[in-house]
């Protein structure tokens, strides 16, 4: 039950009004239009700093997750254009992914063929804790997984899913060299499932955090897991620099309470941040001290040379148990359900923002050691030793604000937090624990981001605050209002409000890279040469239709402006036609489309030139039905078209 309350005042200081339903999360916000504040500039000077003159390009590219659509979109900053939708976890019709034969493995798990998750966070791959420009990962916190996306084709290249774990939120966090992705569990479940009931919580729930390896290729593993105690593990950053061994992950519900949890998971004064040694971890495992547990699991990835994904099943996984393994967790206290956790460039201090508490607490990985090293223990959970609080507390931020979600730095030693219940971005120094400035934002910011903000090299040029309930920001389309991204820039002292501008789905977090590092070359990325799709059509004469039984496979291409075949007789009710189709073009964005009257099952296909895709088609009717191409190709788009003739059989 969440108690929303707006506000209307015309006030800049954070209005936190009424009651904080005991430990509800009270929506509180400003209902302010005008943005004007201590960092406001005039709208010419904004206008001209987020102008992108036409045929320029963005300095930085952003990657948002789409939340519950399941798709990351991709911005041009400080312009805020959107410019592609990339399918990740969900169907997209608009290019056929997820329906075409060859990306359907991408969305198969131990439960099936799923068409749709929930994808949080973005987060870019990483060499000597860098954004690189290989790779994005994204999760899916609802049957849990990971996804790779390959950064020159900005296409999902492979999905892993992750066994014993239930709301994979606190995930992908990469380690400093994308040696290892994290993904922890949200909910504690029973560990292997099993019918049990939800009141044995405490005596059978458990909470499983993974560690997915990845190679030089790209290709995710599930290396091992960890099983710790029946928390909500919430968020996670690697450490980098010094702490480059380690990871960190935040947990509420140190309670392991199983119902209401919005008064039952909010008793304790403090829950925790575990710190992890996933080299130690690596040791353990070579060293076989691990459990074989059950878990069945896919990876599905796409092969570029075939041009089609595959799914590859997996039984089992190594887990290690930490009690069993001396060094390898600690629990440090953290005040009041700490929600993200942060670790900033020089990886010695720790954030964790306690979203009940006004204040964050800033830990320092030198005391943590340190701790560890004189035995400075505060009892144990589970066998996992938990620091002392005032041992390995760096500093105290008395932030003024309400709600802290998320941190992340710029490259001048600053920090930056958000706070969803006072609706503000708030800059304060590492090492003095100072307030610096503070700007609202319209309203309740949940992550917020800053080019590399999280990693050892942020380009702290601009921030972008992701908000989660903007209410009157735009004119309003039905109750289903936009969600909002504001641009700052925070390159002087005083951050400045630059720019609003909508976003797909919910924007949970976001990742962006100077478009210098990244940009793919123009040249062609798929081509016919190495293209070796098993149903490659590589020229027009090339071009057949094959019968085997009940199955029709239909080897076609296009180019501008026609279909080979673009007659098609001798099909009968009761076959199954597969139409691969070949794109022959030459110029690199040259793409074609593909739809067939009828088809139940199945979008309509998109190709890239030197590409092949496969649409499934079931005929239920006798007739002739036209088939086109779904996308304006040239002036003689409209000619590109063709018959298919069903018959009884
Ligand atoms: S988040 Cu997923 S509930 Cu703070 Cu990373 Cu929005
Ligand atoms: Cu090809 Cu339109």
């Amino acid at each position: 039950m969440k108690t929303k309350i707006f506000l209307k005042q015309k006030q800049l200081i954070p209005i936190v009004a009424g009651i904080i339903a005991v430990a509800g999360l009270l929506l509180a916000s400003c209902n302010n239009h005008s943005s004007v504040g201590q960092g406001a500039i005039s709208a010419q000077d904004a206008a001209q700093r987020v102008y992108v003159a036409p045929g320029q390009y963005d300095e930085f590219y952003a990657f948002m997750s789409g939340g519950y659509n399941g798709q990351v979109s991709v911005y041009g900053l400080p312009s805020g254009r959107l410019f592609k939708i990339i399918p990740v976890f969900s169907q997209n019709p608009e290019n056929g992914y997820g329906y075409s034969e060859e990306t359907k493995p991408l969305l198969m798990t131990s439960y099936g063929f799923i068409p749709w998750d929930d994808a949080h966070h973005p987060e870019l791959s990483q060499t000597n804790g860098v954004p690189d420009g290989r790779w994005l990962f994204i999760n899916a916190n609802n049957t849990p997984r990971v996804a790779r996306i390959d950064l020159k084709t900005f296409e999902t290249v492979e999905t892993i899913e992750i066994p014993n774990s239930a709301g994979n939120h606190s995930s992908p966090f990469v380690t400093e060299n994308t040696e290892y992705v994290v993904a922890g569990t949200r909910f504690g479940v029973p560990i292997p499932q099993k019918d049990v009931p939800i009141a044995s919580y405490k005596q059978n729930f458990g909470g499983v955090l993974s560690f997915i390896k990845v190679a030089p290729s790209g290709d995710m593993d599930l290396a091992f897991q960890l099983m710790m105690p029946g928390f909500d593990y919430d968020l996670a950053h690697a450490g980098k620099g010094k702490s480059k061994d380690w990871v960190f992950f935040t947990c509420y519900n140190s309670e392991e309470a199983h119902t209401l949890l919005e008064v039952n998971a909010s008793q304790k004064d403090k829950d925790f941040v575990a710190a992890i040694n996933w080299k130690k971890a690596e040791e353990y495992v070579q060293q076989g001290k691990y459990h074989e547990f059950p878990g069945t699991y896919y990876d599905n990835r796409f092969d570029t040379s075939t041009q089609t994904a595959h799914s590859y099943v997996h039984q089992g996984v190594k887990v290690l148990i930490p009690s069993e393994c001396p060094g390898l967790v600690y629990f440090i206290p953290a005040p009041k359900s700490p929600h993200g956790v942060d670790v900033d460039p020089s990886g010695n201090y720790i954030v964790a923002n306690g979203k009940l508490s006004a204040d964050l607490s800033v830990f320092s990985f030198d005391k943590i050691q340190q701790a560890i090293q004189q035995k400075q223990f505060d009892g144990e959970v589970n066998g996992i030793p938990v620091l002392k609080f005032d041992a390995v507390l760096a500093g105290v931020v008395k932030s003024g604000g309400l709600g802290p979600l998320h941190t992340e730095f710029d490259d001048k030693g600053n920090a930056y937090t958000t706070f969803f219940i006072s609706s503000e971005v708030v800059k304060w120094k590492l090492g003095t624990w100072q307030v610096e400035d503070r700007q609202p934002t319209f309203y309740s910011p949940g992550h917020l981001m800053i080019p590399g903000g999280d990693s050892r090299k942020p380009w702290g040029k601009y921030l972008v605050a992701l908000n989660k309930i903007t209410k009157d920001r735009y004119l309003p389309t039905g109750p289903e209002l936009s969600q909002s991204a504001q641009l700052f820039d925070i390159s002087g002292d005083k951050m400045k409000l630059l720019l609003d501008f909508p976003t797909v789905g919910e924007p949970h977090y976001a990742q962006a890279i100077p478009a210098s590092i990244l940009m793919p070359r123009s040249d062609k990325i798929y081509q016919l040469a190495s293209n070796h799709h098993p149903y490659l059509t590589r020229t027009e004469k090339d071009a057949k239709v094959v019968r085997k039984g009940n199955r029709v496979d239909v080897y076609m291409t296009e180019i501008r402006s026609h279909f080979v075949p673009d007659n098609i007789e001798g099909i009968y009710l009761g076959d199954t036609v597969y139409f691969h189709v070949t794109n022959l073009e030459q110029d690199w964005d040259a793409a074609h489309g593909f739809a067939v009257e009828g088809n139940r099952d199945n979008a309509e296909l998109l190709l890239m030139p030197g590409q092949t895709k496969t649409l499934k088609w079931v005929p239920e009717r006798v007739g002739v039905f036209p088939f086109y191409c779904t996308d304006f190709c040239s002036a003689l788009h409209q000619e590109m078209q063709g018959y298919v003739r069903v018959s009884s059989p």
